[in-house]
């Protein structure tokens, strides 16, 4: 399963950069997911907050992404220092942190995030373990590493300003969905207000402001074409069940049927 010897890619959080798009998805299928990985996206998220991926599913897919190729993030299940250290600890490039209530968990999630001296992350990476990629060692894994906070609370679009500035924030990562359901919304609404001072707006000018990235969860190429519209392009343009959705149809549709 491994390249013996290989030079890690894992400190390197390439793929998920200010215009990329990902694929997220919420299966455990370590197969599907290595297939999805070498599909062309720029990266693929695995969704523990939703869905069956646990710890042990989490280590099969390090060792499945334990080479050079697309990398994978972590959108972990909560503002969990433990799962963020495993989710690092088993190769993710990044870690996507949902239900922040505000600026006090963006810094609990970027100090999870980074070893001493600039957080509290624990040393442990597992990917040397199963004779995979060399770990970085601690200064350069500090400086790969991404932690995107998500705001889809009404607190986090409050704080919005203070989470961008927060010290190991790299990234502000729009959870429409949750964040239309904190404002009382819909995500139709939400993505189609354009004006003054509203909350797509706040979110990419607070990243703008303090130079860091800004991200969401489109779901669909629709959804992704309208966050762009608001200056949004680190997007998860698809997910794993809605390309298996597509594929079927379209060779029903290639078909005749
Ligand atoms: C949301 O839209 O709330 C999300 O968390 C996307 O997965
Ligand atoms: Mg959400």
């Amino acid at each position: 399963m491994s390249d013996h010897g290989a030079v890690a890619p894992a400190h390197a959080a390439a793929g998920v950069t200010a215009t990329s798009r990902g694929i997220w998805t919420s299966t455990g299928d370590v197969d599907l997911l290595r297939r999805l990985g070498a599909s062309g996206f720029d990266w693929l998220a695995v969704d523990a907050q939703h869905g069956p991926v646990d710890r042990v599913t989490l280590h099969a897919i390090g060792r499945a992404f334990d080479r050079p190729g697309t990398p994978f993030v972590v959108r972990v299940p909560a503002v969990d220092p433990a799962w963020i250290g495993a989710a690092l600890d088993a190769g993710a490039t990044a870690v996507v942190v949902p239900s922040v209530a505000g600026v006090a968990d963006a810094v609990a999630a970027a100090r999870a995030a980074r070893y001493p001296p600039l957080g509290e992350r624990s040393w442990g990476p597992f990917s040397t373990l199963w004779a995979g990629a060399r770990a970085p060692d601690p200064q350069t894994a500090n400086v790969g590493v991404r932690c995107l906070v998500m705001v889809e609370t009404s607190g986090a679009l409050e704080e919005v300003d203070a989470m961008a500035v927060t010290p190991g924030v790299d990234g502000l990562f729009v959870g429409p969905f949750d964040l239309a359901l904190a404002l009382g919304t819909t995500v139709e609404s939400l993505l189609a207000d354009r004006g003054p001072g509203n909350p797509l707006g706040r979110v990419v000018e607070a990243a703008r402001r303090h130079g860091i990235l800004v991200g969401a969860f489109a779901g669909t190429p629709d959804n992704a074409r309208r966050l762009r519209a608001h200056g949004i392009h680190c997007l998860a343009v698809t997910t794993d069940v809605a390309v298996v959705a597509e594929g079927c149809r379209a060779v029903l549709h290639a078909e005749g049927a």
